[in-house]
């Protein structure tokens, strides 16, 4: 991408990125047209925004057409972003407050149970990046929407919302697990990732998030729950009425999908700093040169690296390593054919 990106244009980008339905989408990318440098090294990409442009309007005009698409379940949430992250939980514990604190999304905070009843998507940021998190109906045995289990399922990793305020915390918890369980979702602590699920199982990365945390005697509740939660599943208390906590939260929530962002530069070139590729941690040199071209994964020879993370490699700056080095996060590679 072309280096000289005006912050008007770079800040249209990330609205863009962050927006979360087509008609945002679609407003974002007039508003990234409109004030995109306009010189011949930017070419390509105006070339890119406008066959995008065109395709978003075409889906809109499609979209008028139709109905729900057939055969596709209600609960189902296009994954967009880094990772998708299901907001689960009993009812009332703040899975809508949190979603509206962390992301544009604006779906309706009730005091009463079951105000959501659809599974509501939004883009949170962190740091360079965006997480995509769904809100969701309670899991509640007797009065929950039946499909809910699934649309955790089908997300890369759950956050389990529980209320500090809650007299039945415990109990609260464990039927929210059970019912994940009898879903056949083997819930982990983060970076069990070489678990063996039985089988029928997929294994899912779970936080559990006390939220409410600006309660009185909320802070003493959550200390004997970690106690006795201690090593079953990790645990951070929040306020989504306060912000207390939450941008510790956003650093979980990355750190539980066990992702990794890397940064191409060309050979004698600034590294390009505003788009990293997200990888799956453990991903190699090798794996980075696929994702950028497949030309290049052909002829790759080496590659140089810079880190951003104090004390994260034993190697200098710009160190030569081979295909199989593995990535780290926030690294700098220089792919060399
Ligand atoms: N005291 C307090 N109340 C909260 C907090 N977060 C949410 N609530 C309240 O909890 C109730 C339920 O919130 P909602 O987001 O609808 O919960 P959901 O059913 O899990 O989606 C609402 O009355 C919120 O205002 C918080 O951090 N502190
Ligand atoms: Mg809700």
């Amino acid at each position: 991408m072309p280096a000289n990106l005006t912050p008007d244009y770079l800040a249209a980008e990330r609205a863009y990125k962050e927006a979360t339905s087509l008609p945002e989408k679609i407003a974002a990318l007039e508003h990234m047209l409109a004030v995109i440098p306009k010189h011949k090294g930017t070419d390509r990409l105006q070339g890119d925004l406008k066959r995008k442009l065109a395709k978003l309007r075409e889906e809109k005009e499609h979209a008028k057409h139709a109905g729900p698409a057939r055969g596709a379940p209600v609960y189902h949430v296009e994954k967009e972003g880094a990772g998708q992250v299901a907001l689960a939980g009993a009812p009332n514990t703040g899975k809508s407050s949190l979603l509206r604190a962390l992301s544009h999304a604006t779906p309706e905070v009730g005091d009463y149970p079951f105000t959501t009843r659809v599974p509501t998507p939004g883009m949170m940021r962190f740091e360079d990046i965006q997480i995509q998190l769904v809100d969701l109906p309670p899991l509640d045995p007797q009065y929950g929407e039946t499909w809910v289990p699934q649309a955790v399922r089908a997300a890369d990793a759950a956050l389990i919302v529980v209320d500090l305020g809650a007299v039945e915390l415990l109990d609260e918890i464990e039927i929210s697990v059970a019912m994940l369980e009898k879903a056949k979702i083997k819930l982990t602590a983060q970076g069990a990732d070489a678990l063996v699920c039985p089988y029928g199982y997929v294994a899912k990365p779970v936080l559990v998030v006390a939220n409410k945390v600006n309660l009185p005697k909320a802070r003493e509740d959550f200390a004997a729950f970690t106690e006795m939660y201690a090593g079953r599943f990790p645990a951070l208390a929040v306020s989504a009425e306060t912000g207390e906590g939450l941008e510790e939260l956003r650093r979980a929530v990355f750190d539980l999908l066990g992702i990794i962002r890397v940064y191409t530069k060309e050979p004698g070139k600034k590294p390009e700093l505003t788009s990293p590729y997200v990888m799956k941690r453990g991903a190699t040199v090798t794996d980075l040169a696929a994702r950028v071209h497949k030309e290049i994964l052909a002829h790759l020879i080496h590659a140089r690296i810079w880190s951003q993370q104090p004390g994260v490699h034993a190697h200098v700056d710009g160190q030569m390593v081979n295909r199989e080095h593995k990535l780290e996060d926030r690294d700098i590679v220089e792919l060399h054919t």
